[in-house]
């Protein structure tokens, strides 16, 4: 208790025992001046006051009561719900996902990120992340901070040579009014020469990824690559302050100029309050009297604007950047998913082609095309299903089969595919054989588009997209037509195909 209130409670009590002492008073003069007169009227009197002495007392009381009750302990900030939940949805997706993939390693380390990100939901703790190029001042930054914050010397290296500071340093922060302790993280600058500074720039965009409140810091125009870090860190959603740094080297003029342009090419990305000026670790400057001068740090509105940006998003940052975090892991485990499928689904197809290669040289029909080796097709087309998770029947095999051989003849690429391959194959193999072995190869290279074609569709959920089977088959038609598969392709079909045309002329 404040010692003015002391006071004015003491002054109360005397007021109130003088009172009740002069009340006492009155009222017994008053008492027996009746009971001379009316004893019982004066009892009746003398009741009825003590009635109403001790109906205010009861009031008193539950007042008093009231009014002492100990206080509801300050309730800690929470993370929005909503959100929360939506993050635990998608870690228990993501964890179904990790349980499919099959490399070892990529599944431990997905499932010690899940770890990771399911503990933060409980951390109380704002991640601010300072990053940007080297020698942008973000270590000058954080002490000026530090500096202006607890009065204490943050310690960090500044120097003019990029690459000052070559691992990542947190300092804790609190900030009043604000329930989470902040973790102000300084990280190695990005875009620096050599193998370290790819290293250290790989280390620090991952923490910035991390950060819930990113402090992006430039102090020029931003360069092209500045502007494709920063980009594609706000297009995920990345909260951030862009920090323009050492405005005492700009004439006030210039630096306007530069604050607009900057302003202008993220007009669509960050609002111009989110821009900020400040110079963290001025230079010294000459006076007129020939005396140096350090001007004090100019930091006071990003100060501000960091403060504010916490007050008011404080917990939506934090539950953002978790469900952000935990959508990102789930997108890098169905990538993963995706490659290991794939890679299983390209050895199936090429298992099939040259068995259809095969089926086609022992009994050669006129003309090419996969309706002959349709039911072939479906096996494989049943196979690719169950790598993606599909179940096909046989008939619904065998029916995708014959409607993607039409396309395939409808499109031209049944002829396009024999012309294709008779020219490169004259040019590895006499014409005798040529003749014999090319319904095969055709038949391969044939199977083979209609497996990659297949391939999209199941990734895409048995779906061939917007623009149908014929968009997915000219697709996979103008991909398997580059120089170097045609290479490889044809170097298989000579072992494969041609090779066994000769053995068997040559058996006796
Ligand atoms: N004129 C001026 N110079 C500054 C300012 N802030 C920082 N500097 C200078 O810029 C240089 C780089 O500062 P640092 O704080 O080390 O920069 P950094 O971004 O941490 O650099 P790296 O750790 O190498 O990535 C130092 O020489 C600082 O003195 C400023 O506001 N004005
Ligand atoms: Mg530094």
């Amino acid at each position: 208790m404040s010692r003015s209130s002391l006071l004015l409670v003491l002054v109360g009590i005397i007021l109130v025992l003088g009172l009740t002492i002069w009340l006492i008073g009155s009222l017994s003069q008053l008492y027996y001046s009746i009971a001379w007169t009316s004893p019982l009227l004066a009892n009746l009197l003398l009741f009825l006051l003590i009635g109403l002495f001790a109906a205010l007392a009861i009031v008193l009381f539950y007042y008093a009561l009231r009014f002492t009750k100990p206080k509801q302990p300050k309730r800690l900030p929470t993370v929005p719900v909503e959100k929360v939940d939506a993050a635990r949805e998608t870690l228990r997706a993501v964890q179904q996902q990790i349980d499919q993939i099959e490399d070892e390693v990529t599944r431990q380390a997905l499932a010690s990120r899940t770890r990771e990100i399911e503990e933060s939901l409980s951390r109380r703790e704002i991640r601010v992340v300072i990053f940007g190029t080297g020698s942008a001042g973000k270590t000058s930054l954080i002490n000026a901070i530090i500096d202006r914050i607890t009065g204490q010397t943050a310690g960090g290296q500044v120097g003019a040579p990029m690459g000052t500071t070559c691992v990542e340093s947190t300092s804790r922060l609190q900030l009043r009014g604000l329930g989470r302790e902040i973790l102000l993280t300084d990280t190695p600058g990005i875009l620096e020469a050599g193998i370290a500074g790819t290293e250290r720039e790989q280390a620090a965009r991952k923490l910035a990824t991390e950060a819930d409140l990113l402090l992006f810091v430039v102090d020029n125009d931003l360069r092209q690559s500045e502007y494709t870090v920063l980009r594609s860190l706000l297009t995920i959603g990345k909260r951030s302050l862009l920090v323009f740094n050492k405005t005492d080297l700009y004439p006030e003029a210039d630096l306007e100029a530069l604050i607009a342009q900057i302003q202008q090419r993220l007009q669509d990305l960050i609002s111009a309050e989110d821009i900020i000026p400040i110079a963290a670790n001025p230079q010294p400057v000459q006076l007129e009297s020939g005396e140096w001068l350090t001007p004090e740090p100019d930091i006071f509105p990003l100060l501000q604007r960091i403060a504010a940006v916490l007050r008011s998003e404080g917990e939506n940052l934090v539950a953002d950047n978790i469900l952000l975090q935990s959508q990102q892991l789930s997108e890098a485990a169905r990538q993963q998913i995706d490659d290991q499928r794939r890679q299983q689904a390209e050895k199936v197809v090429d298992r099939y082609q040259w068995i259809v290669a095969g089926a086609v040289t022992v009994t050669p029909l006129p003309g090419v095309d996969l309706l002959a080796t349709a039911a072939i097709n479906a096996q494989m087309v049943i196979e690719l299903g169950r790598i993606y998770g599909c179940e096909i029947n046989l008939e619904r095999g065998k029916d995708l089969a014959i409607s993607l051989a039409k396309t395939l003849v409808s499109l031209g690429v049944v002829r396009g595919a024999f012309e294709l391959l008779s020219i490169t194959l004259q040019t590895n193999v006499g014409t005798f054989l040529v003749g014999r072995a090319i319904q095969g190869v055709t038949a391969a290279y044939l199977t083979r588009i209609a497996g990659k074609s297949f391939i999209e569709y199941f990734r895409r959920n048995q779906d061939w997209g917007d623009g149908g089977m014929t968009e997915v088959v000219q697709e996979q038609f103008r991909l398997n037509q580059r120089d170097e598969f045609i290479r490889a392709f044809m170097q298989d079909a000579i072992d494969r195909v041609v090779q066994p045309l000769v053995n068997a002329k040559q058996a006796p």
